[in-house]
């Protein structure tokens, strides 16, 4: 009996490790809600893949897995597959990806596809597997505008004191501390939070403040586009490397695919949300004087989260390919 026991408990950790049988469901774990630009991506990666392949892919969407830094130490477990995650809370594992957000880094779209499809963006997604992470592609969240709820911010001035919601991430924090706020880290969502009074205001790109009806709750938006936001969309390390190889470029295509898809869907729709915002009734500052903030945070370089060897070595190769 106890033979049977142990061949049958073989059989079955030979199968787990296979890891591959057909129909095998993939979780993949994204912090916002249906219709976000996180979600937008995750259900094309999802008609893709399946369509192509017997994967099943299951979306675990609208914190249903907790914050994104929860997310990501849950892939790094392997406990979830794959994330489609907002790239500020991945400073936290690895520090040099927080030159994609280095402030005002990217002037326009194009500069950003060329950066991040070409050899800079390529080096970082390959870093990640230092931290149990396989970068597949980028998509995007877009550039961040700041709202908030106590006066129309013009110049960076009057973004002083404001008490701002940043992501768990410490680039976000340091920003804006130098630009004069005063920053609280939180994992999203914080519709209650900023309902209630807790904090001031937050920056998002102006997809996520439509999406989430920020406007019922902020009456200033400011079209600061300060950073940059990115996902990065990943895999577990370990299980990507259990895949065979024609899965494995099976699931990197249709990831690029679904991520090329998505950042074409913001892009286009970005127009759309500003219009659709105003008619709400934010009062839009849409022409600030961006040279004040980027005067404050021109030696943000200089600070310690700067200094690793391989983030000033990654922010060298970034700056260089944007020309600054
Ligand atoms: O997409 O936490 C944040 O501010 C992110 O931008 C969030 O994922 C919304």
């Amino acid at each position: 009996m106890r033979r049977w026991v142990s061949v049958a408990m073989f059989a079955m950790v030979a199968w787990m490790a296979a890891g591959v049988e057909a129909g095998e469901t993939i979780k993949l774990g994204v912090v916002t809600k249906p219709g976000s630009a996180q979600n937008v991506c995750a259900e094309k990666f999802k008609e893709l893949l399946e369509s192509r392949s017997d994967y099943e892919v299951k979306i675990y969407h609208s914190a249903s897995l907790g914050t994104e830094t929860e997310i990501l130490q849950q892939i790094q477990l392997d406990t979830v597959q794959m994330g489609i995650i907002t790239l500020g809370p991945f400073d936290v594992f690895l520090p040099e990806v927080r030159v994609v957000n280095y402030p005002f880094l990217f002037k326009d779209y194009e500069e950003v596809d060329r950066v991040l499809d070409g050899p800079p963006g390529k080096a970082l997604l390959e870093r990640l597997e230092k931290v149990g992470f396989k970068g597949l592609a980028f998509s995007e969240n877009g550039f961040r505008n700041l709202t908030n709820n106590v006066r129309a911010v013009k110049t960076v001035e009057d973004a002083k004191g404001l008490k701002i919601r940043v992501m768990e991430s410490v680039l976000h924090k340091e920003l804006w501390r130098l630009l004069g706020a005063n920053p609280t880290p939180m994992g999203w969502p914080i519709y209650t939070e900023l309902q209630q009074g807790t904090i001031d205001g937050q920056e998002n790109p102006l997809s996520v403040i439509w999406t989430y009806k920020l406007f019922e709750v902020q009456k200033h938006l400011t079209l600061t586009g300060h950073v940059y936001s990115a996902h990065i969309d990943v895999a577990s390390l370990e299980w990507f490397r259990g895949l065979p190889e024609k899965d494995r470029e099976l699931v990197r295509r249709c990831m690029r695919e679904a991520a090329e898809y998505q950042r074409k869907w913001n892009r286009d729709n970005v127009a759309d949300f500003l219009a659709k915002l105003k008619e709400a009734g934010m009062e839009v500052v849409e022409d600030p004087d961006l040279a004040s903030f980027r005067a404050k945070v021109a030696d943000i370089r200089k600070l310690d989260i700067f200094q690793g060897e391989d983030t000033r070595e990654m922010l060298g190769t970034f700056l260089e390919a944007v020309g600054q």
